[in-house]
């Protein structure tokens, strides 16, 4: 089932979807087993935000980010040429102070146009106690200058931070998904997520596209550049290279 036309239009006004199933229970559980044991290897601190990307090396990943639901809703909202951008893993750990802050996605992934969507993917049941995703609805045009957070445990690389006045805070929109539903997100709309209180892990893992019209034109915030990967459709630009597949899709 892709979105449904009142999503997209929702998706225009306000930025954002959320609350779309993808995986049924087993499936969501299978893919929790896998992160559970990607975890069990590479140790909880690298897990939190440290892997990016890493749909190249494990094949779960590349599941999902080609998972054939997900890439309808994208394709409903950004047209039948998609480009996976990256894909990253947040990972909080409860209870701790760890948070994110209020930001944009595309200020720095130096992209022309600043055109790219995100779909997060909840491998554990995300709520309000362990620190789910939010956004402030509509704040999907244009983008803010971002300066420093004063807080500790910014999760972010730069510890970059959008001021966010006490009114918008407040209606903010917390994305409280079960594991195995997909929020959707615009490039351009402010947010970020609280701490996790709770003892129970909260991982959601980030899968990015991009239409092939838009280009890299400096390195982004990690310092690289990307591997953007045709997936459906044509790439007649060819803006990033052609990237190969990592893994036949399925
Ligand atoms: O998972 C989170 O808490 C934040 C995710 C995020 O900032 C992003 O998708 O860019």
């Amino acid at each position: 089932m892709s979105i449904t036309e009142q999503q997209a239009k929702a998706y225009e006004t306000d930025g954002y979807i959320t609350g779309i199933p993808i995986s049924g229970e087993a499936e969501a559980l299978h893919y929790r087993e896998l992160f559970d044991e990607l975890e069990a290897r590479e140790g909880r601190e690298k897990c939190q935000m440290g892997l990016l990307d890493w749909h190249l090396d494990q094949e779960f990943v590349w599941e999902l980010a080609t998972h054939p639901k997900i890439l309808d809703c994208i394709e409903r909202l950004i047209g039948p040429d998609i480009l996976l951008l990256a894909t990253h893993f947040f990972c909080k750990y409860g209870p701790q102070e760890k948070f994110v802050a209020w930001h944009q996605d595309v200020t720095y992934w130096g992209l022309e146009p600043p055109e790219a969507i995100t779909a997060w993917y909840a491998i554990d049941d995300s709520d309000c106690e362990n620190g789910c995703m939010r956004v402030i609805p509509g704040t999907h045009h244009g983008i803010q200058e971002h300066g420093k957070s004063n807080k500790e445990g910014n999760l972010l690389s730069i510890n970059q931070e959008v001021p966010v006045s006490e009114e918008d805070e407040q209606r903010a929109a917390d994305f409280v998904l079960k594991a195995g539903e997909i929020s959707i997100h615009h490039g351009q709309i402010i947010h970020g997520s609280l701490p996790n209180r709770s003892t129970r892990r909260r991982c959601g893992l980030t899968l990015r596209y991009v239409p092939p019209w838009v280009k890299q034109l400096e390195r982004n915030s990690m310092r690289r550049m990307w591997k953007a990967i045709l997936l459906r459709g044509e790439d007649r630009e060819k803006n990033f290279g052609e990237i190969p597949m990592p893994f036949p899709m399925k």
